[in-house]
C-alpha cells in the first residue's frame, strides 16, 4: 500500500511524487561496505510531524522502506540528511539512526539556540553534521552570524558543515562558506546547470572553489535532479542522465578522496519523474570508471567522514 494512503493530518503538496516502491535490481555490484552517502527519512507524518514552516508537505518514508532499499541496492550503511519539510526536529532522522544497529549516521539542522545537552544528545545518536541550506525555494533566509555561531560550536565535535545552494549563488557565498571552521560538503556539486558548458565559468568556479579548499568535499549523485535530458537510456543500456555524466566525473577524477554518492531517496520535490534508484545506482561507473574510484567514492570517503573510529 503506497505509504500516502496512511492516515496523518497532512496533505501532500500537489503535484509531488511518490518515490518508486519497486526500484529495479542494479546491474552495477557496489562493493562491499558501500555507503548512501545521501538519503532522508520523511514522517512517517503521523509519528513525526511535518515542521509548521515547510515549503513542502511530503509522502511518508519511513526508516524500514530506506533500510529495505539499503539491502535491495546492495549498500550497507546510509547517511541520513535532516530535510526540511522536518525543520529543526531532528526526531525521525534520529530514530532512523537508533533503529539502524550502527549502520546509519546523521547530518541534522539546528537552531542557534540548541543547547549543548541536545548537541550531545546529537551526537550520541550518531550525527556527524549540519546542514546549511541557502536554496530559497526550500528555506526562509537564516541570518549567516548564527551559522558561523553553529559552525563554531559543532566543529568543537569534529563534526563537518553539509551546505546547500544553487550554482548562481556561490560568488555571493564565496566568503562565508571559506570561512567554515570545519570540513564543507557540497550537496550535488552545487547545482550545475548542465546546459552550460563543463569547462564554462559556472562550474569551473565551482572546481576552483574545490581545488582552492582542501577542506571541501562535494556529493556526486543526484542527477535525476540536474538532468535536462532526462532519464531516457539507450535501448537496452542503464546509462540515464548522460547530461549529468561529464560533471559528476571531473568531480570524481579530480577530487578523488573528497566525493561523496548518495541515493537522493525519497527524492523530494521531483515533478517531472521519480528516479528508479537501480538505475541511479547504474550511474556510478559511469562517474567512477575504475575499481579504486568506485571504492574512494562508496567506501573509503565515507567511512573516513562518518565512522573515522572504524578500524581500516
Ligand atoms: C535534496 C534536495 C532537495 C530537498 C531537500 O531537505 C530538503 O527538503 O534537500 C531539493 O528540493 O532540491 O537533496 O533532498
Amino acid at each position: 500500500m503506497p505509504s500516502t494512503l496512511m492516515t496523518h493530518p497532512f496533505v501532500q503538496t500537489p503535484g509531488w511524487l511518490h518515490w518508486d516502491p519497486n526500484p529495479s535490481k542494479p546491474r552495477f555490484v557496489v562493493p562491499a561496505g558501500a555507503v548512501d552517502a545521501h538519503c532522508h527519512v520523511f514522517g512517517p507524518g503521523a509519528v513525526f510531524p511535518f515542521a509548521p514552516e515547510r515549503k513542502y508537505t511530503p509522502c511518508d518514508a519511513s526508516k524500514a522502506q530506506l533500510f529495505a532499499l539499503r539491502d535491495h541496492l546492495g549498500f550497507s550503511r546510509n547517511i541520513v540528511v535532516q530535510a526540511t519539510c522536518h525543520g529543526t526536529d531532528n526526531s525521525a532522522m534520529v530514530d532512523a539512526l537508533q533503529h539502524s544497529g550502527g549502520m546509519a549516521r546523521g547530518v541534522a539542522t539546528v537552531p542557534r539556540s540548541i543547547s549543548d545537552a541536545e548537541l550531545l544528545r546529537l551526537h550520541a545518536a550518531g550525527v556527524r553534521g549540519v546542514r546549511f541550506n541557502f536554496v530559497k525555494r526550500l528555506v526562509d533566509f537564516t541570518p549567516k552570524d548564527a551559522l558561523m555561531e553553529i559552525a563554531a560550536r559543532i566543529a568543537a565535535l569534529g563534526w563537518h558543515v553539509v551546505i546547500y545552494f544553487e550554482a548562481q549563488d556561490l560568488p555571493e557565498l564565496w566568503e562565508f562558506f571559506t570561512a567554515l571552521p570545519t570540513t564543507v560538503v557540497v550537496d550535488h556539486m552545487g547545482r550545475p546547470d548542465v546546459r552550460k558548458p563543463l569547462d564554462g565559468p559556472e562550474f569551473s568556479l565551482f572546481v576552483q572553489f574545490m581545488r582552492e579548499h582542501p577542506n571541501v568535499w562535494s556529493k556526486v549523485g543526484c542527477p535525476e535532479r540536474l538532468t535536462v535530458s532526462g532519464p531516457a537510456a539507450l535501448q537496452g543500456e542503464r546509462n540515464a542522465y548522460r547530461d549529468v555524466v561529464a560533471f559528476a566525473r571531473r568531480i570524481v577524477e579530480t577530487f578523488p578522496d573528497r566525493v561523496l554518492w548518495g541515493t537522493d531517496w525519497p527524492h523530494p520535490n521531483l515533478k517531472d519523474h521519480m528516479p528508479d534508484d537501480g538505475l541511479l545506482v547504474d550511474f556510478i561507473p559511469h562517474i567512477a570508471v575504475t575499481a579504486e574510484l568506485q571504492h574512494q567514492l562508496l567506501v573509503d570517503n565515507p567511512m573516513r567522514l562518518y565512522w573515522p573510529e572504524a578500524e581500516r
